[in-house]
């Protein structure tokens, strides 16, 4: 659905946050994809010390849109480290946090903070199980995803679809008064459990979703499932 003609004041600062570890096949196509997007204000690119080349291309990137932000780690420190720094500098009213590759569609940016522009919460989810035509295969991956989600549920009272969703969307404000502290995938937990701590409730919108698998790049272990659902308990008895 777009967004009303009221609507685009607000809609103007969206800042859009990447991480981008060894992406060399995928960052230039996902930036296009993103600066394609009109609802865009602000786009930080962080290189976590790439050796594959995704740091000579982000440079080729610097100055070719006046909306683009690459900063680099020297040394390799993990999503969440990215996205804490990223976070520094966005300067949007809304901001979304975006992976290097292309297994999420930038065009969905308008539906994801529909709700945060039109005041019905500050954090909105983009659901890849509720959208019925996704090529979201039954695999280990989504079997680690849904037992995040319930365990997430579970904790905090919550009843997501999608926990680990990369699409998360929020009022840049209250991201920032949050107490992050996540270097690694479990950012991700991490930001769900103080939003429920602070008592901020969780919209979900669907999605879609195009999974690529570990020999196209996919990064993430069953070993940061694990560390996720320490981290929703860690913070639940904190
Ligand atoms: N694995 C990994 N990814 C990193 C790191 N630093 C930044 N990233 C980026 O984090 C993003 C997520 O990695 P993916 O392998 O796509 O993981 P995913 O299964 O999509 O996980 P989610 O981020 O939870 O959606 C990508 O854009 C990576 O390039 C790092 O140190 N390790
Ligand atoms: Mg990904």
């Amino acid at each position: 659905m777009k967004l009303q003609q009221e609507d685009t004041v607000s809609i103007m600062t969206l800042s859009v946050l990447i991480a981008a570890y060894n992406e060399r096949e995928t960052i230039d196509e996902i930036l296009r994809k993103v600066l394609r997007e009109e609802i865009v204000h602000q786009v930080i690119v962080v290189d976590d010390g790439s050796t594959d080349g995704t740091r000579e291309r982000l440079s080729a990137w610097t100055g070719m849109d006046e909306r683009i932000t690459v900063l680099c780690h020297e040394v390799n420190q993990g999503k969440g480290a990215c996205i804490r720094r990223a976070l520094t500098h966005s300067t949007g009213r809304i901001t979304i946090i975006q992976d290097a590759d292309l297994e999420y569609s930038p065009s969905d940016y308008e539906a994801v903070i529909r709700p945060i522009v039109m005041g019905e919460s500050k954090v909105v989810y983009g659901s890849r199980v509720l959208c019925a035509d996704n090529e979201y295969p039954l695999d280990w991956f989504r079997v680690g995803s849904f037992a995040v989600t319930q365990m997430a549920n579970l904790l905090y009272g919550l009843q997501l679809t999608d926990e680990p969703t990369c699409y998360k969307a929020f009022d840049t404000e209250f991201l920032r008064s949050l107490p992050l502290s996540a270097t690694g995938f479990e950012l991700c937990p991490e930001v769900t459990a103080w939003t429920q701590k602070r008592g901020e409730s969780i919209v979900e919108v669907p999605i879609r979703y195009s999974k690529r698998s570990v020999e196209e790049g996919k990064k993430i272990r069953w070993q940061d499932g694990v560390f996720a659902i320490w981290t929703l308990l860690q913070v639940r008895f904190k």
